[in-house]
């Protein structure tokens, strides 16, 4: 069992599953209550891999402190499916998919933990493997 999750991570290292927030870029400045364009990236990958869901979510730090996402998302922005894609011409960018989501109206402003979660098989077995990624935006 453990080995086989130790063996999910490692294929998952060895081919590249890790998603990306392509944007905003970190360090980007949102405005609470504005909508932001987030975009995922799944680079390319050898094995075959099916995607089950994705997390968006938005976590203010306080008290000088950011949290990390595997432990709290705070605001959840988007949860459920996704496809990532290739744009048009292909080539651009890796597959990917945008979502227009809300920053939540009265967030308090400062840094904020921006983070992508994602549940995914991986392979013929198949495996699963669960993967958070974040960047730090600032709340204005
Ligand atoms: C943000 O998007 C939602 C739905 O996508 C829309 O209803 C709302 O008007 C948008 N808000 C702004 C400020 O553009
Ligand atoms: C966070 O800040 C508040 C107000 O300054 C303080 O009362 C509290 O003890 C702080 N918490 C931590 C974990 O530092
Ligand atoms: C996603 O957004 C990026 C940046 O704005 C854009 O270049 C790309 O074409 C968009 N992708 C899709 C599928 O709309
Ligand atoms: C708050 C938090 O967990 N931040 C993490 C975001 O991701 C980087 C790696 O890209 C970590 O180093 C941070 O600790």
């Amino acid at each position: 069992m453990r080995l086989a999750l130790v063996l999910a991570s490692l294929v998952a290292a060895a081919f590249g599953q890790s998603i990306e927030i392509g944007a905003p870029s970190p360090g980007t400045t949102v405005s609470a209550g504005s909508n932001i364009t987030i975009s995922v990236f799944k680079p390319n990958s050898l094995t075959g891999s099916t995607e089950v869901g994705l997390v968006l979510a938005l976590n203010p730090c306080r008290n000088n402190t950011c949290y990390a996402p595997t432990e709290v998302l705070g605001n959840v922005l988007y949860s459920g499916a996704w496809q990532p894609d290739y744009s048009q011409p292909a080539g651009a960018l890796p597959p990917h998919q945008n979502f227009t989501v809300q920053v939540p109206e009265g967030l308090e402003s400062g840094p904020a933990v921006l983070s992508a979660s994602h549940m995914v098989l991986i392979g013929a077995g198949p495996a699963p493997d669960m993967e958070c990624v974040n960047i730090t935006v600032n709340v204005a």
